[in-house]
């Protein structure tokens, strides 16, 4: 399958809006997706407008060569391109909130790398509350598979030339702030309630074949 590129279109989410519910009521779901996540769409698409050289290529592509673009275009391709790639990562990683849990490669290699899946959810929620300001806390795997936790402010994303993102939790206020004002540990608790594992364990399934 060809990587999509200019125009960007907004992806439905792969759930009902009150599918989540009730980590994340309709509310907020439709305000983060309707309004938010398309308006980083638009605004990729209108900053590609002007630059024709740019629009033949990946999302990917635009976000690990921001330095070799045109001067003017970097700020906008980094925040919104970046805007576009965290959203559509964050809706894709969740599901309704039942019982999934990590299993196969993956489950291992939280327990050699965390210690527990306990230890690594104390560290997983560390990183998205103390997170200062806007910003994003991921679940990465490095070109080895070896599993890390980063931060990363605003829209930008981690360098994804060395490492494949498993998932990630928007800690910005828009993703939480109509349900839970500023109770930002309430909602990253329930949100490790809604991560995709079974998306999840084919990504790190993904990462770990990259390098063979
Ligand atoms: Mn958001």
């Amino acid at each position: 399958m060809r990587e999509e590129t200019y125009p960007f279109v907004v992806k439905p989410l792969p759930y009902e809006y009150d599918a989540l519910t009730p980590v994340l009521d309709a509310n907020t779901l439709t305000f983060h997706h309707d309004k938010h996540y398309k308006t980083y769409v638009d605004n990729l698409n209108n900053t590609l407008a002007d630059y024709p050289e740019l629009q033949k290529m990946s999302l990917i592509e635009l976000l690990t060569s921001l330095e070799e673009l045109p001067a003017a275009a970097q700020t906008p391709i980094r925040n919104n391109g970046g805007g576009v790639y965290n959203h559509e990562l964050y809706f894709d990683g969740m599901k309704c909130p039942v019982g999934q849990e990590p299993t196969g490669a993956l489950a291992g290699a939280i327990v050699r790398d965390f210690g527990s899946y306990q230890q690594w959810k104390e560290k997983m929620k560390q990183a998205a509350v103390s997170k200062f300001g806007s910003g994003w806390a991921w679940l990465l795997a490095d070109e080895n598979g070896i599993l890390t936790i980063q931060q990363t402010s605003n829209q930008d994303v981690p360098d994804l030339e060395i490492y494949t993102p498993i998932f990630l939790v928007d800690v910005w206020e828009h993703a939480y702030y109509l349900q839970y004002q500023n109770r930002r540990p309430d909602y990253v608790d329930g949100w490790f309630t809604l991560i995709n594992w079974k998306k999840a364990g084919r990504r790190y399934e993904e990462a770990i074949a990259k390098k063979q």
